[in-house]
């Protein structure tokens, strides 16, 4: 089947997890393969560092500015805001897209921080849904293990450990599971399945706000 094909519009896919919990690459993997299917797909990532509020995103990150808990907070906010109008004309143009992070991110790793997690969540509001977040589960741990946490601000496991407490909270309906820990080659058909129910299923769907 021509999964991205004319007739409505494209599915919003979310990869989130923990950091070394394998998103990137899995997003990577289903962006190939979905393109291979002939769907029209785009990858983005949040924080999008290339714009001017990401470039202070990404400085934060690296340590390389200081910025107050909740300031950070409204940036990364902003970061999705910017590109909000984009995401929206791309996914009413027929374009799927997959997304290394949204919205749960940004509340998972500020209340992670002690910011309240309703603060957390209002700035969000009104952004688009996603059609299906797929959450790679691994241990933090386990994501520690694999190495290469890069020496950014948040990548300390004890950190992680609260951040994935807050994200198991905000697990709802369009939150599909799946076991990060096993083979990637397992993951990535996992993650083939859920997109590609997930793109047929949402074509006659109306776009709606978080
Ligand atoms: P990444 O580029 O995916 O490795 O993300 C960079 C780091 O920023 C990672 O530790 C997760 C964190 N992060 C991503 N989005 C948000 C957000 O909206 N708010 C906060 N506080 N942290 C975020
Ligand atoms: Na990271
Ligand atoms: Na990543």
């Amino acid at each position: 089947e021509n999964a991205g094909s004319k007739g409505g519009r494209g599915a919003l896919i979310v990869l989130e997890g923990l950091d070394r919990s394998g998103k990137s690459s899995q997003c990577a993997r289903l962006l190939s393969f979905l393109e291979g299917k002939g769907c029209a797909t785009e990858g983005w990532r949040f924080p999008d560092r290339e714009t001017s509020v990401g470039k202070m995103i990404s400085a934060y990150l690296a340590n390389e500015s200081q910025l107050d808990d909740r300031t950070i907070h409204l940036l990364f906010s902003a970061n999705r805001w910017e590109k909000r109008s984009l995401m929206e004309s791309k996914l009413l143009g027929g374009t799927t897209l997959v997304v290394d992070r949204y919205s749960y991110s940004g509340v998972a790793f500020s209340a992670a921080k002690g910011l309240d997690i309703e603060w957390c969540k209002a700035p969000e509001v009104g952004l688009l849904a996603p059609d299906l977040v797929i959450y790679l589960d691994v241990q933090p741990e386990k994501a520690a293990e694999r190495g290469g946490y890069g020496g950014e601000r948040y990548e300390r496991v004890e950190f992680q450990k609260r951040v994935a407490e807050y994200y198991h909270s905000l697990r709802d309906s369009t939150w599909k599971v799946v076991d990060g820990s096993v083979p990637m080659e397992t993951v990535e058909e996992q993650v083939r399945e859920l997109a590609m129910n997930c793109i047929s299923e949402c074509k006659e769907k109306q776009l709606t706000n978080l």
